[in-house]
């Protein structure tokens, strides 16, 4: 299995995300990728490659040109007012409190297009999200030319981006953005199963409306859980979309064994949407030493997601996405891409 990776995600490293009313230092950071890059080169899976230049056009597949340009003068709008640390938002628009007309100034913008404060922007934000995200096409294109899988190594993450929001460490909605070039490129039915321990909000709201792309998520239940706001059980689509959106929130304290369980329910969901290709948003912070969640899945539990997601025989783009135990993470995911190719 081919793995994409950009040293490019170093240049975003934030101070600081605002955590129950302290700033606190930002758990994702540039060491976790690399951490996965040692682990996947020591387990032999195979060659790793660069991503290929960007193709801007496929980042506006999934999200709005007034977002893409927001994140990409951010930083000089934020520099121009003589701040040199990273920008954060402190004000937000919520429901009917707002009109959908982003604000001239750039701490509007800030709050305009974002869910909370784990998103820093910092002078290399930008070259680090849009190599992210082409990591995530490079991967792609591999699958559309026949591979039967691959491992897109993105940082930052993406699935708490929305089309028109970041969030949750989340820009650019990396494994959105290679589900829709799948869609451009052959795949008639895509299926999306985010096995982060959050829920999927940025994904699940780009696609929510949508017959042709699936998405399964099992996540720490956002009645208790961040991202708080969607990922309940009843949400399963609207429109066309409708029965195309399969939620499993799970109680925190979750053990492998339960988790097994969720997951052949999410399978099996995606084996009867008869997906011609799977993305896989693939976070290993349901492992139980993660410092900021609650479930208790170990090493053989990662193998046995692989093992399981290969059962479904469809060719698979794996796209990284959260786990901040860093010292562990290259070891699961490791584990999760061995398990698959067995
Ligand atoms: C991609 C991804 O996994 N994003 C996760 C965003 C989570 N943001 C909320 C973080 C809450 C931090 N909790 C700290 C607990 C310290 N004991
Ligand atoms: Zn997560």
């Amino acid at each position: 299995m081919l793995t994409i990776y950009s040293e490019d995600h170093r240049l975003h490293h934030g101070a600081a995300e605002l955590y129950r009313g302290r700033l606190v230092p930002c758990f994702e950071m540039p060491a976790r990728a690399e951490q996965v890059l040692d682990r996947v080169k020591a387990a032999g899976l195979g060659a790793v490659v660069a991503p290929d230049p960007l193709d801007r056009a496929a980042l506006a597949r999934v999200h709005a040109e007034d977002y893409l340009a927001f994140l990409e003068t951010a930083w000089d709008e934020w520099q121009a007012l003589g701040e040199t640390g990273d920008a954060l938002p402190y004000a937000w628009p919520a429901t009917g409190l707002r009109r959908d007309v982003p604000p001239e100034h750039i701490d509007g913008k800030l709050g305009f297009y974002s869910i909370d404060a784990a998103v820093p922007i910092t002078a290399g934000t930008w070259r680090a999200i849009t190599s992210s995200a082409a990591c995530a096409l490079t991967g792609a294109r591999q699958i559309v030319e026949g591979a039967a899988s691959a491992f897109a190594l993105c940082r930052p993450p993406g699935h708490h981006a929305g089309a028109r929001a970041m969030g949750g460490f989340c820009y650019l909605n990396n494994a959105a953005i290679a589900a829709q070039y799948l869609r451009d490129n052959g795949a008639g039915r895509v299926a999306i199963l985010d096995v982060d321990y959050h829920h999927g909000n940025g994904t699940q709201s780009i696609f929510y409306d949508r017959g042709d792309v699936f998405f399964a998520s099992l996540h720490g239940d956002p009645a208790v859980e961040y991202p708080f706001f969607l990922g309940h059980a009843d949400e399963r689509g609207e429109g066309d979309g409708l029965g195309a959106n399969r939620n499993f929130p799970l109680p925190w304290g979750t053990s492998g064994a339960d988790y097994l369980s969720a997951l052949d329910a999410a399978l099996a969901d995606i084996a009867a949407f008869a997906p011609d290709m799977v993305v896989v948003s693939l976070g290993v912070d349901t492992f139980a030493e993660d410092p900021i969640s609650h479930f208790k899945l170990h090493g053989p539990d990662f193998a046995e997601i692989g093992r399981r997601v290969a059962g479904l025989g469809r060719r698979t783009l794996f796209v990284m996405e959260g786990g901040y135990a860093v010292a562990d993470i290259g070891a699961n995911v490791a584990h999760v891409l061995t398990g698959f190719a067995g």
